[in-house]
Order: structure tokens, then C-alpha cells, then sequence
């Protein structure tokens, strides 16, 4: 399965932003497509975007990566076998030669990769899952819905960048979608009704201006009662608080309360909020370098709730490594982006498997139409996926692949 052609190309994200897509064709004539998302709230460990900079589109041009895989990239990787993603994926990163692949793009990469891997699985005549996870691919995952938007994903006055429904009572990946939207409906009719805004964040979730972050939390509850399902039964709820945008010093400041915590005091405040809701997972508690603070959060809610590293993780296995060896957090959040291909997100998946951490797939705030996460989701068993509201094109393809992957196996 030799790659004989690869061509990248600029479109633009569901933010408006660019960002590129590239095709590869292999000699039987298959071809993939890859292209990658970004992020808002980034952890700084992260894979590097490269950019044009300079004036057109603010200096977010992604010429130069285009322009990185039409020349050397492309020269590299034609003639390689498709089927050979970890040595694909290798020689991109010699390429790059960058420990943050800053010099050819973490997005030239990821979109690369993604687009050699969705090449090989037509060639093998087989879906994306099933190419990426062999026999064994047969799990979905729950989704987790994020229908309130605040933090750096919308312009309210939310601290919590992601409030989501989990419909872990769910049997089936289309009873958990049924669910979500029962319940991402109700709780819009009730935001119109008490005259709150239903105008929508990046991810598709609806960003009013609330008194406090909990009244978010109560919103949902209602609106899961409202929308016939019980409250931590049917439907639990999960926070990611992007905390590393909080970070102040060894203390921690809201941006838009205002409000200060030291780390214990933090802790202090999940632990009440998890007494008061119906909270199956919070995501990011503490700031991306807060490895110690992340062993104590696991350590006091561990037992009862998921505590997801993100920014503290950025997929990055030797992140990962460190923070398994403490009991930093019990699950991971699965960014391919933010580690570059797909092969190294993939070791990262086995690692958090062999540390007993719970994998979560997860898209970027802005992102295309790309599906390949749903893929990945089912390729790996992971427990979870996050793919924004049901609600907005870009989050439903994930949803919608998901529930394609479910007619397809069962
Ligand atoms: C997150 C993501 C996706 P962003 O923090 O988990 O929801 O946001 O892509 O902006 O980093
Ligand atoms: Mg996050």
C-alpha cells in the first residue's frame, strides 16, 4: 500500500479559522483525508500549531504548514507504506526534528497522519475503527455533551469552560443521544423561558450569563427532570474547569469572578459540588503543572469521580508516565492533535490502559468536519467521548459517525 501522492490544502474551522486538510492516494488508488482541529484553551505542553503570522487572517494562516507538506513532506512520504503507521508517523517526526514539532506543525502533522491512516484503512477496505483496532473494536463509547459554555469558549461570564451531560444510564449509544437532546432541548426552552440567553459557545452549548457557576449545574438538573429522565440515574453531569486558565501563581483566579482559591480550597469547593450534584467526572480541577494538586484531588474524589488531566497530560505519554507513577488523576483525555499523530495518541491510549486510567476521546473547540475521533473512540474501546452540544454540524458529524459505527455492529 505505497502512498504515491499527498496534497494539503487550507480550509477553515467552525471558528472561521484556518487550518489545513490534506489528501493522500495510495497505488491501488484508496484515498483518506486527514485535517486538523485547534484548541482555545491549550496546555502548554502541547504539539505546536505553526502559523503565518503577519497580517492576513490575523497572523493565522496556515500557508507555511500547507506549504510544508506539498514540499518535504510529501518528498518523505511518498513511497512508504500506508499500512505502516508507526513508521509514517516516525518519519514525520524526524522530519519535524522538534520536540514541540514546532518547525513543520503539530496541525500539519496530525492532518497528515490522520490522512495516511483513513488511505490505509480504504486500501484495506475496512472502517477507520476496525483498521485502527483490529477485531476487538466492538465497544462504543458514552458521550459526554457539553451544553454550557463558559471559561474561553464563550463570551459569558462562566468561569467553567464545559458543563456536560453524561447519559450513563444509557444502554445504547442511540438511547444515550436520545437522551442528551431530550435534555439539551429542555434545558434551552427552560434558559428562554427565565429569560436567559440561548445564543451558543464554540462547542454548541448554550452560553447565558448566570449568578454563579453551580446555577449552571442546577439548570441541568432541572432540565433532565424536566425532560422525563432522572438526575444520577439516567443522566450525570461532568465539568471540565480548564483550570490551567486559572492559574496564578501556586494559587489559582477565576478571570471573570474574580474569585481566588488556594488549592486546597479548590478541592474543597469540587468536593461540595459534588455533594450537591450529580457530578460523574470533572475534568482539568487543577492547573496543567499541578501534578501534586491532581494526586490530592484523586486521592479525596478519586473513589466516586473521574478526574480527567487534560492540560496536564496534553496526550502525552511521559506526561502520563508521571502523573500514573504519583495517582495524578484516574482517566486521560485523548487530544490526537495535541501529541501530532495518531500512532504516538495511540501509545498514550496503551499506556493509560496498562496504568488503569479511564480513556476519554476528545474533539478541539474548533474543529472540522473530520470524523476520525468517532473512529478512534470505537478502535480503542474508549469509555467515553466529548464532541461538544448536540447541536452545531461540526460536533453532530462525531455523534452521527457513532451512531452509523452502531448500526454497523450491532
Ligand atoms: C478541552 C477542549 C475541548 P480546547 O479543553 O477539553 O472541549 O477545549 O479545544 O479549546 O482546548
Ligand atoms: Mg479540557
Amino acid at each position: 500500500m505505497k502512498i504515491t501522492e499527498l496534497r494539503a490544502r487550507q480550509i477553515f474551522d467552525s471558528r472561521g479559522v484556518p487550518t489545513l486538510e490534506v489528501r493522500a492516494a495510495l497505488e491501488d488508488g484508496s484515498a483518506g483525508v486527514g485535517s486538523a482541529p485547534s484548541g482555545a484553551s491549550t496546555g502548554s505542553h502541547e504539539a505546536q500549531e505553526l502559523r503565518d503570522g503577519g497580517e492576513a487572517y490575523g497572523g493565522k494562516g496556515v500557508r507555511r504548514a500547507v506549504d510544508g507538506v506539498n514540499g518535504p513532506i510529501r518528498a518523505a512520504l511518498t513511497g512508504m507504506d500506508a499500512a505502516d503507521q508507526c513508521r509514517v508517523d516516525e518519519r514525520l517526526n524526524e522530519l519535524d526534528g522538534t520536540p514541540d514539532k514546532s518547525k513543520l506543525g503539530g496541525n500539519a502533522l496530525i492532518a497528515t497522519s490522520w490522512a495516511v491512516a483513513d488511505a490505509a484503512a480504504k486500501g484495506a477496505g475496512m472502517p477507520l475503527y476496525r483498521w485502527l483496532g483490529g477485531a476487538q473494536a466492538r465497544q462504543l463509547p458514552c458521550p459526554m455533551l457539553n451544553v454550557i459554555n463558559g471559561g474561553r469558549h464563550a463570551d459569558n461570564n462562566l468561569d467553567v469552560q464545559e458543563f456536560m451531560f453524561v447519559p450513563s444510564g444509557a444502554d445504547s449509544f442511540h438511547d444515550a443521544m436520545r437522551m442528551a437532546s431530550e435534555c439539551y432541548h429542555a434545558l434551552g426552552k427552560l434558559l428562554r423561558e427565565a429569560g436567559l440567553s440561548t445564543a451558543v459557545g464554540d462547542e454548541g452549548g448554550f452560553a447565558p450569563n448566570l449568578a454563579r457557576d453551580e446555577d449552571a449545574l442546577e439548570w441541568m438538573v432541572r432540565a433532565i427532570e424536566a425532560a422525563g429522565w432522572k438526575p444520577g440515574e439516567d443522566v450525570c453531569l461532568a465539568l471540565d474547569c480548564a483550570a490551567a486558565e486559572w492559574a496564578d501563581g501556586d494559587a489559582y483566579r477565576q478571570p471573570k469572578s474574580g474569585a481566588r482559591f488556594r488549592r486546597g480550597e479548590l478541592i474543597e469547593y469540587y468536593d461540595a459540588l459534588s455533594r450537591r450534584f450529580p457530578l460523574a467526572s470533572i475534568e482539568d480541577p487543577l492547573g496543567e503543572e499541578d501534578f501534586e494538586g491532581f494526586r490530592e484531588i484523586t486521592d479525596a474524589l478519586g473513589g466516586d469521580l473521574m478526574i480527567v488531566g487534560d492540560d496536564l497530560f496534553t496526550t502525552n505519554a511521559e506526561r502520563l508516565f508521571r502523573g500514573a507513577a504519583l495517582g495524578a488523576a484516574n482517566a486521560v483525555l485523548v487530544k490526537p492533535n495535541q501529541i501530532g499523530t495518531v500512532s504516538e495518541a495511540l501509545e498514550t491510549v496503551q499506556l493509560a490502559r496498562r496504568s488503569g486510567y479511564a480513556v476519554a476521546v476528545s474533539h478541539r473547540s474548533g474543529e472540522t468536519l473530520s470524523t476520525a475521533i468517532a473512529d478512534l473512540a470505537v478502535a480503542v474501546g474508549a469509555e467515553y467521548i466529548k464532541a461538544g452540544a448536540p447541536a452545531r454540524g461540526e460536533r453532530l458529524a462525531k455523534y452521527n459517525r457513532l451512531l452509523e459505527i452502531e448500526e454497523e455492529l450491532y
